[in-house]
Parts: C-alpha cells; structure tokens; sequence
C-alpha cells in the first residue's frame, strides 16, 4: 500500500501542487474523520509545500467527538479554495461526498485520489492513482501506510486510527488478518486504547433512542423460509434503527429514511449468516438499486446505504411504498 501512497505523492510533488482537498462521505463517521486526519498529517510530511484542508458535508454527532483530538477542523463548503488535487477518504465516488462543487477541479483537470476499504466502484477507474484494500476500516489501511513507511504517527492520531478501527470493525465482529498486529502498532505508538473506547461509548441522544422505538414500532416483515427480513421508515437515525433491528432478531432490516420530498436515504444491514448464506453483498444491492433511481449506494457486505430520487411511481401510502421498496430488494437479491 505504501508504495502506491508514495506513487500519488510523487505525482503530487512533481505538479507542485499547493493545494489539497480530503474528502470524506457525507454524515461522516468515525473512520473517515480519523482517516482523513491520518491522511492529512502524512500528506504534510511528504507534500510539506503544500496546504491540505479536510473536507465533510455533514459529520455524525460522534464524529464530532473526535475532532477533540485535534485542531483540525473540516469545512463543509469549498468557496473560494481553488484545489489542484483531491483525496476521497473512506469513500469511492463523488455522489457521496454530498454537494461540494467540484466543476472548476475537474475543468482544469486537477488530480484526483481514492484512499477506501467499499466495494468497487466505477469511479475509482477514473482517478490517478487509488488504494483500495478490503481490510476492517480505512483506518487500519492509514495505520498500515505508516507502518510501511516507518513513520511514528503522533499519539492522538495514532488514537484516532484506533478508534476508526474499532467503530468500523463494529469492536472487532469483522476483522481482517492483520486487523490486531495494526492495533498492536497503534497502542505501541501512543494509542490510547482505553481512551479510544470511551469516547465511542456514548449514550444515544433522545431522538435516536425514539427513532429506534418508532421504526420498531412501524416495522413490516416477511417471512421467506429461513429469511426474516424487516422494513421500516423514520425521518432520521435509518442506520441505528436498522442496526437495532438485527439486535432485536432479523435477518435483515431496511430502513427508509423520508424527511425530504425529492429523495429518499434507504440503510441496509444484515446478520453476516444472512449475507453469507443468500450469497449477497449488501453493498452491490445498494449500489444496483441506487443506480435504477438515479441516485447514488454502496457500501459492504453487511452495511449499505443508499440516496434514491422519489419518482411518481412510488406509492404515496407508507405502509404501501415500504411494500414496493421491499420488492424491489427482494428481487435484486434474488436475480443477482
Ligand atoms: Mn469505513
């Protein structure tokens, strides 16, 4: 991995670029902030001649928490910043980055980067250099750069990158081979274990907890042999009501988002038996389902999410649009 990081970096100090742009996915979570800040602080080690700024159209509340780690903050509009190179961080395609305008970039055809742990996307073809691994988080593909490079990442990064690992690994459910000598390495570093899960351990907010108790509430299922899958709709929190979801005991939980009038948000998640046994990656589902509706998804094989433009053949009725977007997820995982 090191050696297609230092590939963009030479390219980056042969153009003299000044200025970079990191990029995470809209409602940024914690493995984008750390690895974005992971990113940032070696970029200025190798490209020192240029200014780096981050970039999140929106942040979760606890990644918010984690900018306490750091002076760095991120901007949610680009302005007047005239970037000549650009990183996507923990995400492979422009759609999720949420609504920076990106025309003046792409006119005069600066470089472009991708730096993600999803499912393939077509967009990654299309930039100079990309690292995609599929490992635990971004994060642990960050931790393993530095490890490469022999470069010591200060002790609040290196407790950053943990605490990215150990969200996006949901505390280590899904890990890859090397997920605990990185850990290892991090701790070693300065890494603040404990800290690290202090701060992921917080207590949901009023509106989550009720989002979860209202989706539970307004739940449909279905009962296909083995398979129970649930639908649900909330105005917000779609990701922590289907993940409750799958705690309370199906197999697998959409849950529709509906607080705008031209768009919808649709999360996925299913048990890992579930994914494994159907032979379903949940972040392909998204991705072809999303591309049907104009809209943009992704993700991986037990979490997804999806942005779909409403169109005039949605039924009005919840109750009936839920049944609609269960058949169309149903017959994408079936006809895959
Ligand atoms: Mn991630």
């Amino acid at each position: 991995m090191s050696q297609e990081f230092l590939k963009m970096v030479d390219l980056l100090n042969q153009e003299n670029t000044k200025y970079i742009g990191i990029f995470t996915h809209q409602n940024a979570d914690p493995d984008s902030v750390s690895s974005a800040i992971g990113l940032k602080y070696l970029l200025e080690k190798y490209v020192p001649s240029s200014t780096i700024y981050l970039f999140s159209h929106t942040m979760s509340t606890l990644s918010k928490k984690l900018l306490e780690f750091t002076k760095d903050r991120f901007l949610d509009t680009i302005e007047n910043i005239d970037l000549d190179a650009i990183f996507l961080c923990d995400t492979n395609n422009l759609e999720q980055i949420g609504g920076f305008s990106l025309s003046k970039f792409f006119e005069k055809k600066g470089l472009s980067f991708v730096i993600d742990h999803h499912s393939h996307h077509d967009f990654t073809d299309q930039v100079n250099y990309s690292i995609i691994k599929k490992l635990s988080s971004t994060a642990e593909i960050l931790s393993q750069i530095y490890l490469e490079l022999k470069i010591k990442p200060p002790a609040d990064i290196a407790t950053l990158l943990l605490i990215g690992m150990i969200f996006d690994s949901r505390r280590f459910q899904y890990i890859s081979s090397s997920t605990f000598s990185t850990v290892e390495l991090l701790i070693q570093n300065g890494g603040n274990y404990e800290k690290a899960l202090s701060t992921l351990q917080s207590q949901m907010t009023v509106s989550e907890r009720m989002a979860r108790l209202k989706g539970t509430k307004r739940a449909l299922h279905y009962k296909d042999g083995e398979n129970i899958y649930t639908i649900s709709y909330i105005s917000s929190f779609e990701s922590s009501v289907a993940r409750s979801l799958i705690g309370v005991g199906t197999d697998f939980a959409a849950i529709v988002a509906l607080n705008q009038e031209d768009e919808i948000r649709i999360s996925l998640r299913s048990s890992v038996q579930f994914a494994k046994k159907n032979n379903v990656n949940l972040g392909e589902i998204a991705n072809n389902i999303a591309n049907k509706f104009h809209g943009s998804g992704g993700g991986h094989l037990t979490a997804a999410g999806m942005n779909i433009k409403t169109v005039e053949s949605f039924p009005k009725d919840k109750e009936k649009l839920l049944e609609y977007i269960l058949d169309l997820i149903l017959s994408e995982i079936k006809n895959k």
